[in-house]
């Protein structure tokens, strides 16, 4: 049987053989005890790295930015957040069930905020508004194909919600991506974010985990959430141990994605009705519009499909692309082959 090139997304990577015998060797305990010596482990790694006091094991990035939300507002504050972000539109409405939070959406160049764009949407002190709170970043940003936040951006945002009494939270879901690309260490992107929420669960390669990191008090609050959440788990440095393994093995390989989402972009480029700009992809992320050619991007998908290549269609028209541990450059160019054998 011929095998299935996955590039609907990062997060379908397996764990390597090495990953496992990690995960089969972990020490653990009970962790809502807090008594998982891997899981304290990872979170004081993934603290330092960040420059923050402390950082917390959770199972998703969804939980990891939810909990940030929540630990961070009171119910009716307003949360200023880029219109094509993860938290507002992939997180099933979290935002509103569990904090009772209202987003107030920016668009922005390929999911980049100006601060001068959030300045003018902070709310007066004014009895009529909701309170604005937090602002929340994505670096890099998964609808704006990948792009890496420029850190004189985050820098600006920060020192302005600093200024206003404003909080800022970044989901770094991808953060490591933006660092090995940047040449920007975690912990000089995490100065500019009260709290970061980042996946060891994409680009590297770990079967689950996300973490949640900030100020002592502030994970004081995310653990109490996190309990109520239902996100407390048990002898979880089975799978912290796989996070720990990644962070040792899969942070410089990430280059490796990066080159091979440009081969795709560049390879993308040659076929003429698809409107690609290669000079975009930054990262492991690759974006592109059919509009112009004979199919649909859920019939392209499916016309891969039978190609034995799995694409992920955004909509009618836009098809995202994303590269990981499990995919080779000679994957790029089957890939490659298959898209320009469907559309020519
Ligand atoms: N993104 C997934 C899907 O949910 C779309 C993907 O395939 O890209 N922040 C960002 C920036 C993300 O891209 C994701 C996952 C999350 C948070 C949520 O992580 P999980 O899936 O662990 O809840």
């Amino acid at each position: 049987m011929k095998s299935l090139i996955d590039l609907r997304s990062d997060t379908v990577t397996r764990p390597t053989p090495a990953m496992r015998k990690a995960m089969s060797e972990a020490e653990v305990g009970d962790d809502v005890f807090g008594e998982d010596p891997t899981v304290n482990a990872l979170q004081e790694r993934v603290a330092q790295s960040l420059g923050k006091e402390a950082a917390l094991f959770v199972p998703s990035g969804t939980m990891a930015n939810q909990l940030a939300i929540k630990a961070h507002t009171q119910p009716g504050d307003e949360v200023i957040i880029e219109a094509t972000s993860h938290p507002y539109n992939f997180e099933g409405g979290a935002g509103a069930v569990l904090s009772g939070i209202q987003f107030y959406c920016l668009k922005g160049g390929r999911g980049i905020l100006d601060a001068s764009q959030i300045e003018e949407t902070i709310r007066p002190d004014d009895h009529h508004f909701p309170v604005t709170r937090l602002v929340c970043l994505e670096n890099t940003h998964n609808r704006g194909g990948g792009a890496i936040y420029p850190i004189e951006k985050m820098a600006e945002i920060y020192r302005l919600a600093k200024s206003k009494g404003l909080l800022v939270h970044l989901d770094g879901a991808r953060l490591w991506n933006a660092s090995v690309a940047a040449g920007i260490s975690p912990h000089e992107y995490g100065q500019w974010a009260d709290s970061v929420s980042v996946c060891l669960s994409k680009g590297l390669g770990a079967p689950i985990g996300s973490l949640v990191a900030g100020s002592k008090i502030f994970i004081d609050r995310v653990h109490r959430f996190r309990k109520m959440f239902g996100g407390g788990m048990r002898q979880v440095g089975i799978i912290a141990s796989a996070g720990l393994y990644a962070l040792d093995h899969h942070i410089e390989r990430l280059k490796e994605d990066h080159l091979n989402a440009k081969r795709l972009a560049l390879g993308l480029k040659e076929i003429t009705s698809v409107s690609i700009h290669p000079e975009h992809v930054e990262t492991n992320i690759v974006i592109f519009d059919v509009s112009q050619t004979a199919l649909t991007a859920p019939q392209l998908s499916e016309a891969m499909k039978r190609n034995s290549v799995l694409i992920h269609a955004f909509g009618k028209t836009q098809i995202r692309l994303v590269t990981h541990l499990d995919i080779s450059k000679e994957d790029v160019e089957t890939a490659l082959k298959a898209f320009k054998k469907v559309l020519s």
